[in-house]
């Protein structure tokens, strides 16, 4: 393309420019005007020389922006007139001053903004101790390393899948209980197409006010709770439709690069308890990717000087932290003492011991330490590894970590015997200290708080009932019949719960002081929001005695629930049970879809589905397969039989 620069004004095209020697006399015309040219160029280009050379200088204006000490001296303020601090100085107004100043007004204010954050980061690094510094570094290098691997997106090395025995069927042949657990499976539908029309997407619903509904434990996004927890008791109903309309959601928008917050045990047991069990039940590769993910996000709560995970962690960030409630900026038992079974199966998916040593390193700490009476207090402070207030519990805050003893045991072929001694001291020391006999003839577990026995129990404490009769094969000498009876007689304990109350439904938390027996005497304390362990306790005891009462009980708590906590939207918790008019709490658990329910349903089934000596049911009812290790451990020792 001709630029307009080579065209002379006469409009006549200039000739080629030869810089060759003439060789012809008609050339020499057009070499002068060459030479012009070349003239012209060079000065042209002089020229164009002395602008960028002034437009290049350094602007002493940028200096001043470093030198804040001088600042005053050089740039003086815009009204000089006007107490100007630097009067002296030359003032140019106009546009460009005015862009100027602003320019280093903002500039001024970004480097003091960047003071301030610096010093106070210096004063926090001077408030943390060495191994709280080192925790950080470590969460940034292990940050820098999870991104790399979610980059590289590899594929997960196939292992042999474990054996996969009764994940559909167990049909019962009898009529009347054929259609019970058709009405549990009608049950089910309910509630998950309400959730499915009113919450989807969200952790959880509201079935009166049809909206979703979230708490603090699952962060401040939206993860679909709901869905990833009722996975498997969609799949084993046989209710496939709405199983992969649930896979859809979490192929497409489970997402777990988000700034939230959650709390790293209830996201272990819901969501990589669920995922995993997905994944056992159907095969499909997604589940599996997605529980790695969610894992790794969860490493940096590791990073603590004791290697006792924090309460929550940032799924963004990595940074992790405490409950503010629990005992001087403690852990909790029952919460870092709950992610052995899904983390084992997490190293044994994907060949990465990392998750194996985790929860190793967490049992040999446990190990190590002195118990006041054999009992495990409920609080370990993860900066001292030192307990907190010696609280101890089976209900809130203890529970599923004897739960997990055992089933570390019983998930390892019975091979993990140092899980199984472990359960069996601390149940023989809670026995001991905590299991006492009402007037009235009750068994009940009571807490120890401050030095004194409190004679309360909480419904989350009923689950034990199940765990004891589980435990019972394999217990030390002759003791097999002792645990079984025990388990059988918590059932007891927590049907009477139920069945002295209005809507026959259980309270949270209930009494045995003089005539009050099995009752809540507190009104914080007499709601029930569709809380799962009694019913699975009946289900356990049922599996290991076939004695019809708890079937019956557990058909008892379904018509309680069905009447007084169905309503048009879903299932919601009741606040009272003692007042035969109940007020909702307008939420639907995820774990009624994945608990409560799911134990019902296997109540009314036949034992072929899922049996218990090849699938342990984690502390969210998600089953995970036995794994026959053969002869070798997960850290690759042999097994001692
Ligand atoms: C469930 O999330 C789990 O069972 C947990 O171990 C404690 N309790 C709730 C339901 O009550």
């Amino acid at each position: 393309m001709t630029t307009p620069a080579l065209l002379p004004l006469s409009g006549r095209r200039i000739p080629p420019l030869n810089l060759g020697p003439p060789s012809f006399p008609h050339h020499r015309a057009t070499l002068r005007l060459s030479e012009k040219f070349i003239l012209l160029l060079i000065l042209s280009a002089f020229i164009t020389l002395c602008f960028g050379a002034f437009f290049f200088l350094p602007d002493s204006s940028k200096h001043k922006r470093f030198d804040l000490g001088l600042e005053d001296v050089l740039i003086p303020h815009v009204d000089a007139g006007k107490g100007a601090k630097n009067p002296g100085v030359f003032l140019i107004h106009g546009p460009d001053e005015h862009r100027h100043r602003e320019e280093e007004e903002r500039l001024r204010n970004k480097i003091r903004a960047d003071h301030e954050k610096a010093l106070e980061e210096a004063k926090e690094k001077l408030r943390k101790s060495r191994e709280e510094i080192r925790a950080e570094i470590q969460t940034e290098k292990n940050k820098v390393v999870q991104e790399m691997k979610i980059k590289e997106n590899k594929p997960l090395p196939p292992v042999p899948i474990p054996n996969l025995v009764g994940i559909s069927g167990g049909d019962p042949e009898d009529n009347d209980v054929r259609e019970k657990r058709e009405k549990i499976k009608e049950m089910m539908k309910h509630a998950w197409d309400n959730y499915r029309t009113y919450g989807w997407g969200h952790n959880e619903l509201r079935p009166i006010a049809r909206k979703g509904h979230s708490t603090n434990i699952f962060g401040s996004s939206q993860m679909g709770a709901t869905i990833v927890d009722a996975l498997d008791t969609l799949y084993i109903m046989g209710l496939h439709a709405e199983f992969l309309d649930g896979q859809r959601w979490i192929e497409e928008n489970l997402d777990f690069s988000v700034n939230s917050e959650v709390s790293v045990f209830e996201v272990n047991i819901r969501f990589i308890g669920g995922l995993l069990a997905a994944y056992y039940l159907s095969g499909e590769e997604i589940f599996k990717i997605k529980a790695v993910q969610l894992a790794e996000k969860l490493l940096p709560a590791f990073n603590t000087p004791t290697g006792i995970p924090w309460a929550m962690v940032n799924l963004k960030s990595g940074v992790g932290r405490n409950w503010g409630w629990a005992s001087a900026g403690s852990s909790i038992l029952a919460e870092f003492g709950t992610l052995h079974m899904e983390f084992v199966h997490l190293s044994y998916l994907t060949g990465d011991l990392i998750y194996y040593k985790k929860v190793m390193h967490i049992r040999k700490l446990l190990q190590k330490m002195d118990r006041p009476n054999g009992l495990y207090p409920n609080y370990l402070n993860p900066r001292t590894g030192r307990w907190g207030q010696y609280h101890t519990s089976v209900g809130g805050l203890g529970d599923s970590f004897y739960e997990y003893l055992l089933k570390a045991w019983l998930m390892s072929d019975k091979t993990d015997h140092e899980a199984r001694k472990m359960y069996d001291d601390a149940i023989e020391a809670i026995e001991k200290h905590l299991i006492k006999k009402s007037r009235g003839g009750l068994i009940f577990i009571g807490e120890w708080k401050n030095g004194h026995l409190e004679k309360k129990m909480g419904h989350l404490a009923c689950f034990a009932g199940g765990m004891f009769a589980l435990g019972a094969d394999g217990s030390r000498t002759d003791k097999a019949g002792h645990y079984l009876e025990l388990g059988a007689e918590i059932a007891r304990t927590c049907h009477e719960s139920y069945d002295r109350t209005a809507l026959k439904l259980g309270p949270e938390s209930f009494k045995f002081d003089g005539a009050v027996e099995a009752v809540a005497v507190r009104q914080a304390e007499k709601y029930y929001i569709l809380r799962p362990e009694v019913i699975e306790t009946y289900w356990y005891l049922w599996r290991f005695t076939h004695d019809p009462r708890y079937r019956q009980w557990g058909w008892e708590a379904a018509l309680a629930i069905e009447k007084y906590c169905r309503v048009s939207g879903g299932f919601s918790g009741v606040k009272d049970v003692y007042s035969s008019t109940p007020t909702h709490d307008d939420v639907q658990q995820s774990f009624f879809l994945a608990e409560t329910l799911k134990y019902l349903y296997l109540l009314f089934s036949g034992d072929d589905l899922l049996p218990l000596d090849h699938w342990v049911f984690n502390t969210e009812a998600h089953p995970l397969p036995v794994l026959h290790l053969a002869n070798t451990t997960l850290s690759g020792n042999p097994a001692v039989r």
